[in-house]
């Protein structure tokens, strides 16, 4: 199995030598390819953050963001995703999809609980006021829930220059459902993101969103396209597209790659 394991955190960027219990033992490329000469030199995280391949996993760019943003001191642990549900996701996960968090023993799965649980420990996460916090989360669950067409026809491929199929009436209902969504949010908090001046859960929550609507281009408002500049400019969001830059070619999936 080819995975790759990183170590990054709130009491530094230096990967942890693997844990007696890690059940993904990692060749020597492997190590090498995620960490350098760096590997090994430090010693205990407070868990990991298991994630897929990130040129193409949204739901794990998602939990990323706010393990990040909450500054959690954990390992991650990427697992390339295969055509189809994927063997080593299954095996190393309670729901067999990624993000998948353990932190100080507990263990939490899907991208929104993983939200939620970072807000426990950052709650700047979500909006301070009532009001906005609660606009905040129905947003968020809004895009846990839906934009089912959308995340079909539009795929995240953060590189792909191939594009889309011809967006169905479908498709293009869910993009403008999220441009409402966005205009709302940025009129009400002056921006630049959804729910003012830092990035949260929300934003977090859209941000495969903007990495989708970057590579496919459909028609914006102008405020949407202000937003997808902004998140885009987000530091988190270089190093993950950074990071997957350099993922390996072997990692690259016909499906996601080829026009439709
Ligand atoms: N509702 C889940 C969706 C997670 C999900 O579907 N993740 C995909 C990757 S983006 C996955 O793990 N698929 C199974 C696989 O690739 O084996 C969440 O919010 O975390």
């Amino acid at each position: 199995m080819h995975v790759s394991l990183e170590r990054r955190g709130a009491r530094g960027k230096r990967p942890m030598r693997p844990a007696a219990h890690n059940p993904w033992p990692l060749s020597a490329r492997a190590r090498f390819w995620q960490h350098g000469a760096n590997y090994g030199r430090h010693t205990m995280s407070e868990g990991r953050l298991v994630i897929g391949t990130r040129r193409y996993s949204s739901w794990s760019l998602r939990g990323w963001l706010s393990v990040r943003l909450a500054a959690l001191d954990v390992e991650e642990m990427v697992i390339p995703v295969a055509d189809g549900p994927t063997p080593a996701i299954k095996a190393a996960t309670p729901s067999g999809t990624v993000p998948y968090l353990e932190h100080r023993g507990i263990r939490i799965w899907e991208s929104l609980a993983i939200a939620e649980y970072c807000a426990e420990i950052s709650p700047a996460l979500w909006p301070s006021d009532p009001t906005a916090r609660a606009h905040a989360r129905s947003v968020a669950a809004e895009m846990h829930a839906g934009f089912r067409e959308l995340r079909t026809v539009m795929p995240m491929n953060l590189f792909r220059t191939a594009p889309a199929a011809p967006p169905s009436s479908d498709v293009l209902a869910d993009v403008a459902r999220i441009d409402a969504i966005w205009r709302e949010a940025l009129a009400v908090s002056g921006g630049p993101f959804l729910f003012g001046a830092t990035f949260g859960n929300a934003d977090a929550m859209y941000a495969p969103v903007v990495c989708r609507f970057l590579t496919y281009r459909p028609d914006l408002s102008v405020p949407a396209r202000a937003y997808c500049a902004a998140v885009r400019a987000h530091p988190l969001l270089g190093e993950w597209y950074d990071l997957a830059a350099k993922e390996p070619q072997a990692w690259r999936l016909a499906k996601y790659e080829a026009p439709k």
